[in-house]
């Protein structure tokens, strides 16, 4: 590292994913196995852009990240923005990473910025795109424009806000969008180019508690009311229902949240992926201005994975008061 001692610092964190997958054997299934420096190893170029520090912070799918290892992480994070890194990066799986970026941003205080990628072919395949998204992560953690962003999502040579980014296929390589807002910027020829200056971030103080849950429950047709009314006596401290069209649940449902709606704090978000709830547009049993009356809070553009991550961070920290203020419109 002596030689290098002028190129900017970078910490940079794996979590495992597909990024980090390799098969045994030919035919052979993928699964999670490398480390932080043999995923680096493959970008030698790297090297040449900034001082790396590394970390192998875990070696999992991310369907099995919780939020217990991510205040980890954010810990981990602190410390090396602290210790002089100018920017963290972080590679996980990308099938919760829409998820991930944002329970990160809401508690990143800093204006160096976290930068988030992964993979949607494994490192063992052909055309994988691991190290083409390290690399521009890289470039996006050094760009100065990405200052002051708090945590972003790159992808396919996009740069993504953590609070709009969603996962929108399965399998494909651009897997990744922003729905309704688009990127905020993308990596071209290594330069990242920002279409909107960076704007005001909330962040929220750390969780006192952890031990709370939020469940999230999917609106659907004909849809019995079996596991809503369970909500409460399951001890669940707030939900999030993925409501049909514009936040609009079935008349039985609107009727449970009658009871439910006095005992815990209750969002209703939509299902389609794209556009806001609704405020003041239908006015049968169980849309917006029904469920307004009721005392439900509408998401606004927040999509309903999201929701649930603000609601558990606020009731973590005694902060239910400030939800409605927290959606965006
Ligand atoms: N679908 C995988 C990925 O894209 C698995 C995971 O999320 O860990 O990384």
């Amino acid at each position: 590292m002596s030689g290098q001692t002028h190129l900017p610092k970078l910490s940079i964190g794996s979590l495992g994913g597909t990024v980090s997958m390799q098969a045994s054997a030919n035919g052979c299934a993928v699964v999670p196995r490398l480390g932080c420096e043999e995923l680096l190893a493959n970008v030698p170029q790297l090297r040449e852009l900034a001082q790396l520090e590394m970390a192998t912070l875990g070696l999992l799918p991310s369907a099995s990240l919780g939020f217990a290892a991510l205040l980890d992480v954010l810990a981990w994070a602190r410390v090396e923005v602290e210790r002089g890194a100018q920017a963290v990066i972080l590679t996980q799986g990308t099938d919760s990473l829409e998820e991930t970026a944002y329970f990160l941003d809401l508690l990143w205080p800093f204006d160096a910025p976290i930068v988030m990628t992964g993979a949607m072919r494994a490192a063992s395949q052909p055309g994988c795109d691991g190290p083409a998204n390290l690399l521009a992560a890289v470039n996006v953690a050094l760009a100065p424009g990405s200052r002051g962003r708090g945590v972003l999502v790159l992808m396919n040579d996009q740069v993504h806000s953590a609070a709009r980014v969603r996962k929108t296929a399965s399998l494909a390589m651009a897997a990744f969008e922003s729905p309704g807002a688009g990127a905020l910027g993308d990596v071209v020829e290594g330069v990242v180019v920002y279409r909107q200056p960076a704007t005001r971030r909330q962040v929220l103080p750390l969780p006192q508690r952890t031990e709370h849950r939020v469940a999230l429950l999917e609106a659907c047709l004909d849809a019995d009311t079996a596991l809503l009314q369970a909500v409460a006596t399951l001890g669940y401290e707030g939900l999030v229902i993925a409501g049909f069209g514009a936040g609009h649940v079935s008349g039985c449902w609107a009727q449970v949240l009658d009871m439910l709606v006095p005992a815990l704090p209750v969002i209703v978000a939509t299902r389609t992926g794209s556009g806001p709830t609704a405020r003041a547009t239908y006015g049968f049993a169980g849309a917006e201005i029904d469920l307004q009356g009721k005392g439900v809070h509408l998401a606004g553009q927040l999509c309903p994975r999201k929701c649930r991550i603000l609601l558990w961070l606020l009731i973590g920290s005694g902060r239910q008061h400030l939800l409605q203020s927290l959606l965006p419109g």
